[in-house]
């Protein structure tokens, strides 16, 4: 177990897209571990293999709200199978943006088909958070941030932002 470093925008490896997992074995359990440490010290609700520099088609996720009764969930290859017509606004922050918020506008409920941790074939109904949630994820595997719905003006100044704080890092 051990917590990773997670790449931030502008990085090219974030606009890869993920390939499938051909079968869930420990080198995959080993990966899963060590997305779920990195995202619970970053601390975040989910993330996506690609964010620490990984091409493949993994997320981790918990939602859960007390510190003591963690539910890390786990899905490989995940593909939403139905998305709600019906749409939620919510504010959203990715730990491969730091510090940046908006709101985006996604589906309020979808349902997703994956692998679980043990390579088990699961299908799951999810609304609320969890939804939006497992949406941003996928995202990632396509190589889509949250700032891309933006426009234009907005992506720029976000991305704009997130330069000059990497390059004061690389001075400082
Ligand atoms: O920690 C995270 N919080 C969050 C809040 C609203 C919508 C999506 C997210 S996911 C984010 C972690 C992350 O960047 N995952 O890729
Ligand atoms: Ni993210």
């Amino acid at each position: 177990m051990s917590v990773k470093k997670i790449l931030t925008e502008p990085n090219k490896l974030l606009r890869l897209i993920s390939k499938p997992v051909e079968k869930v074995g420990d080198e995959e359990r080993v990966l899963m571990d060590d997305m779920l440490d990195t995202m619970y010290e970053a601390p975040g609700i989910g993330l996506a293999a690609i964010q620490i520099g990984v091409p493949k088609r993994i997320i981790v996720i918990d939602i859960s709200k007390d510190e003591n009764k963690k539910e890390p969930r786990y899905f490989v290859n995940p593909v939403i199978k139905n998305k709600n017509k019906e749409k939620v606004k919510y504010e959203e922050g990715c730990l491969s943006v730091p510090d940046q918020f908006a709101e985006i506008e996604r589906p309020n409920t979808c349902e997703v088909e994956y692998l679980d941790y043990d390579g088990k074939k699961k299908l799951l109904k999810a609304d609320g958070l969890l939804a939006i949630c497992i949406q941003h994820e996928i995202d990632h595997l396509e190589g889509i941030l949250f700032i891309d719905y933006l426009s234009k003006l907005k992506k720029s100044m976000i991305i704009k932002k997130l330069s000059k704080i990497r390059i004061n890092r690389e001075i400082f």
